[in-house]
């Protein structure tokens, strides 16, 4: 049965590369088994499927889903408790932020990046339009750069604009499968299309009166890197709703806050307000952040994470 990756969807039709390099479209063949995940969509961008060619060698018919190494989703919205599969089989989650015109908060941050550790994929930050960055926003991405590469997550500061830190960006993306994943309107788009010269994917000026992006891409797109490797451009999220996760799940989350938990003086400290917590110590140290576990308690108590800051 030959294989194939899928590369694109538009919902009923999936456009896919075979293994020897091939462009064909396919639809699903009857329904297929998911593995019990409820989905909204049976098959992601990224996913390895079998098919059958039909007559026109164009066209095909998916038949079934290889098992998936990983997959991110996020809920389709906020209070729904379906499930969209963002992109299966991915090597490095990377959340895509500009720090003003559209900014990007902590809360949203932190929520891609606990999806991300709750399905073993490794995530780094870029910091885009550093070429619109003056003084007040320098010291933000400072101040951000410091709160998120202390949590350990490898940010990077580029400009799709100008190119700036393009080059160093696309040495780490190199042979392996990444998500660009944000909010509308920082740039994955023409960030992506400056990595991979001649692609010309769609992008367009932020809205005028929010500031914030259109929604100019539509669907999740997987494209080749020059030198081996894919990226895949999604469209943008306006809130990363976390699927429902227990306390003591998310104690796991925080990969600075989980290194400290066996130097709590309970094993099962969810660090809110238990004596011995080498947490609530760090923080005092510096070694965890505040912002960090400010979200972190947020979640922890069910509130909603404020969204105020810098939008
Ligand atoms: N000044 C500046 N503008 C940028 C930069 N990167 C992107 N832009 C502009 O920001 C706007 C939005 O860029 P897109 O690439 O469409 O954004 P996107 O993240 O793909 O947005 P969606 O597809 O809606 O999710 C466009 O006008 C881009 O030209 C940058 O580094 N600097
Ligand atoms: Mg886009
Ligand atoms: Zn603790």
């Amino acid at each position: 049965m030959p294989l194939a990756r899928v590369i694109r969807s538009t919902g009923s039709w999936y456009f896919l590369e075979t293994e020897d390099g091939r462009s064909v479209e396919g639809r699903l063949k009857g329904r297929l088994r998911t593995q019990g995940l409820k989905a909204t969509n049976p098959v992601a961008v990224g996913d390895m499927v079998d098919i059958e060619f039909e007559s026109d060698p164009g066209l095909c018919l998916i038949t079934a889903i290889r098992p998936r190494r990983n997959y991110i989703v996020r809920r389709a919205t906020k209070l729904s408790h379906r499930l969209h599969i963002i992109a299966a089989n991915i090597d490095t989650a990377w959340l895509v932020a500009s720090i003003s015109r559209p900014g990007t908060s902590t809360g949203f941050i932190d929520r891609f990046l606990i999806t991300a550790e709750a399905y073993h994929i490794p995530a780094c930050i870029i910091f885009n339009k550093s070429d619109l960055n003056g003084e007040a926003e320098l010291k933000r991405l400072q101040w951000l750069e410091e709160i998120y590469a202390t949590a350990g997550y490898p940010c990077f500061c580029v400009s799709a604009l100008t190119g700036q830190g393009v080059p160093e960006l696309t040495e780490r993306l190199k042979d392996k499968v990444n998500l660009f994943s944000g909010h509308s309107g920082v740039g994955k788009s023409e960030l992506i299309n400056r990595i991979v010269p001649g692609l010309n994917l769609k992008t367009a000026p932020l809205s005028d009166y929010y500031g914030k992006g259109i929604h100019t891409t539509t669907f999740a797109g997987m494209h080749r890197l020059q030198n081996g490797g894919y990226i895949i451009d999604t469209p943008g999220i306006r809130e990363f709703g976390l699927r429902n996760f227990n306390r003591e799940e998310l104690t796991h989350y925080f990969p600075e806050m989980f290194r400290l938990l066996p130097e709590c003086r309970f094993y099962n400290c969810t660090h809110t307000n238990e004596p011995g917590c080498a947490v609530i110590s760090a923080l005092d140290k510096g070694t965890v952040s505040r912002e960090r576990y400010r979200n972190y308690l947020n979640i922890i108590n069910g509130e909603e994470m404020e969204e105020t800051d810098w939008e």
